[in-house]
């Protein structure tokens, strides 16, 4: 809408009836962008924060019905206080207290109100199934009809039946220019690629949902093509990557090809344009170990649908332990892609995921191993605590999925892993206890942001991992602070946050419209594809990406929602399954933690 000013000594005023109402409209969306909360809503009897942004006087605000009739609730603004990273002003609307599930605003005067949310049990319900629903649309060598894909369908894209060997792949069995067949798995990220090694930690996560909370997973329905079958549609999902996983490895001596890529990136086109040659790369030790890890923990979890997939459960196994073993005569083999394109052609610029330290990898894989098979010689292979430390996970990160297992399985592993499981737990909560020491006091009040070293490249899903450290700390201890950290994590990425985004397409007011997604890009529909987690904030967004527009000069405040964007406003498997996690795990114990309001 255009708005008609006038300047008269000094002031700014209006000359038409339009330009009044726009000015109410833009002063109506910088009330809802200053408040910053969860823009779906909270559960009944969990913690409910808001944080209003920028100067203003404080005192009262209200809790108002979504008509805005009634209110419902006073309560008083927190004393102002300066942002960690910005010095913004901020002050906390905290309405915990107010229990009553319906459809609420906040307001505050002098600055107006908040977006519409609710307060309801299963709050984050929809969401939990779309961060899954979004690996489906991820999916590569398939078409997605619009029975399940909605506005979204669209034609198949990279069938990869017909993958070369490059020559940096080549082996006596397979020379380079082999032809091999690769299908399915899911578009990495923005991109049409596929990495094992990214795989690897998304799978892992996958999975590890699924062990924790079985049942809610076999409740939920996810209108997939397989959702009418006896197999949880988690799974199913997750099948369709398992079943290309397990083409990467090259059945002559166990080893695991590092991604199956492109030379060079696609352009921003639809995946059934991109019709480039396609090759499979380098066998590497980071790619096999990971790909071990997976096939173990799915061997795991299979074993249970045997009926539904008869061997799949025993081939996973057999992948496993022909890729361990690759790997333990292959220790050290780095994916080097800078030396690999001086020696062979053609060169290769997409994704490097270029891990050079293995030994996380080598606990994962050897956690997992022993947990299925309980053989000790897994467990006794590798230093399991080679020292204090708990790195939050990330696709460079994994020793701490091999912890979960072992926590997960406590009850049911050998005395190898139970001598140590007590300081592996003390070493987990002692971690979480880390994650939230100081949390309350800040701005936000969320574990995630506290040190601006968490505003990396996909910070979204450091808050997420976070909250998964947290969640499991809850499992162990059953303190629930852990869990509602863990919610605050929650409520971060979905706009608690110091830019006020939700970096979830589709989900809230405010989300990410513009990711760094081609499918989002080019298939000409207004709203992205819905579910996909933004690689969110990146206080070096702007040099690594080097789009044009970044206005914020804070670590916490360096977002730009442009397709440009791709250091801050990508997508990613490995950022959708810590959010699938995340809010799969708050819904599944919302009832038993109390925080629905109906638990006694
Ligand atoms: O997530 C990756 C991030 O940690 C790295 O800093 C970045 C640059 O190497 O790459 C990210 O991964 C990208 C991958 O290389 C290709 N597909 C898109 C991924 C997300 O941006």
């Amino acid at each position: 809408m255009q708005i008609f000013y006038k300047t008269i000594g000094g002031l700014l005023l209006c000359l038409s009836a339009s330009c009044v109402s726009a000015q109410k409209q833009q002063k109506a969306q910088q009330a809802q962008e200053q408040i910053r909360l969860n823009q779906l809503g909270f559960y009944p009897a969990a913690s409910k924060i808001a944080v209003v942004v920028g100067e203003n006087q404080g005192g009262k605000f209200y809790l108002k019905t979504a008509d805005r009739s009634k209110t419902v609730y006073t309560g008083t603004l927190s004393d102002m206080k300066a942002a960690e990273f910005s010095g913004r002003p901020t002050r906390i609307a905290d309405f915990s207290s107010y229990t009553k599930p319906g459809t609420y605003v906040l307001e505050i005067p002098g600055l107006g109100r908040s977006y519409t949310f609710e307060i309801k049990p299963d709050v984050h319900r929809a969401l939990a199934a779309a961060a899954i629903k979004g690996f489906y649309y991820q999916r590569m060598s398939t078409d997605l009809p619009e029975q399940y894909a909605g506005k979204w369908h669209r034609p198949a894209g990279h069938p990869d039946n017909n993958v070369l060997v490059h020559p940096a792949a080549a082996s006596a069995g397979r020379p380079a220019g082999t032809v091999i067949a690769s299908p399915r798995g899911w578009y990495d990220a923005g991109d049409y690629n596929k990495y094992v090694v990214n795989s690897g930690i998304t799978m892992g996560t996958l999975l590890s949902a699924y062990e924790d909370f079985p049942l809610y997973y076999k409740a939920q329905n996810l209108n997939i093509p397989e959702s009418k079958n006896t197999v949880p549609d988690l799974l199913d999902e997750a099948l369709w990557n398992l079943r290309w996983m397990l083409t990467m490895q090259d059945p002559a001596d166990g080893g695991v090809y590092h991604k199956l890529t492109n030379p060079v990136f696609d352009g921003m086109v639809m995946p059934d344009q991109a019709t480039k040659p396609r090759y499979v790369v380098q066998k590497g030790t980071a790619a096999t170990l990971d790909f071990a890890a997976v096939m173990a923990q799915a061997c795991r979890v299979f074993r249970e649908y045997e009926k539904e997939l008869p061997g799949l459960s025993d081939s996973c196994l057999t992948a496993a332990t022909s890729a361990w073993a690759w790997a333990q005569q292959n220790p050290d083999v780095v994916y080097d892609q800078e030396a690999m394109n001086k020696q062979f052609d053609p060169d290769v610029t997409t994704g490097a995921y270029g891990d050079k330290d293995f030994g996380d990898e080598r606990i994962w894989a050897a956690a997992e191993l022993y947990t299925t098979t309980k053989d000790d010689s897994y467990y006794k292979a590798v230093n399991m605590l080679p020292d204090t430390k708990m790195p939050l996970p990330s696709w460079a990160q994994v020793r701490l999925l091999g912890y979960y297992t072992l926590l997960r399985h406590s009850s049911n592993l050998t005395p190898a892993a139970g001598k140590d499981l007590p300081e592996i737990k003390k070493r987990l909560q002692q971690f979480a206890d880390q994650l939230l020491d100081g949390a309350a006091a800040n701005a936000y009040k969320t574990a995630m942001g506290k040190v601006k070293e968490d505003y990396i490249w996909g910070s979204s899903a450091v808050a997420a991992n976070q909250g998964i450290a947290l969640v499991q700390a809850y499992t162990q201890t059953g303190n629930k602070h852990y869990l509602q950290a863990a919610l605050a994590n929650l409520d971060y990425l979905l706009g608690r946050n110091a830019v006020g985004y939700s970096f979830v397409t589709g989900f809230g007011d405010k989300a990410t419209m513009h990711p760094h997604h081609r499918p989002s890009i080019a298939d000409g529909i207004a709203e992205p594809v819905p579910g996909l987690l933004s690689g969110g904030t990146n206080a070096n967004a702007p040099r690594q990406d080097n789009c044009k527009g970044y206005t914020a000069t804070a670590p916490d405040e360096m977002y730009l929602d442009d397709d440009c964007s791709y250091a801050s406003n990508e997508i990613a498997i490995n950022w959708n399954a810590p959010l699938v996690y995340l809010a799969g795990a708050l819904e599944a114990l919302q009832q038993k933690a109390g925080m629905s309001g109906a638990a006694k």
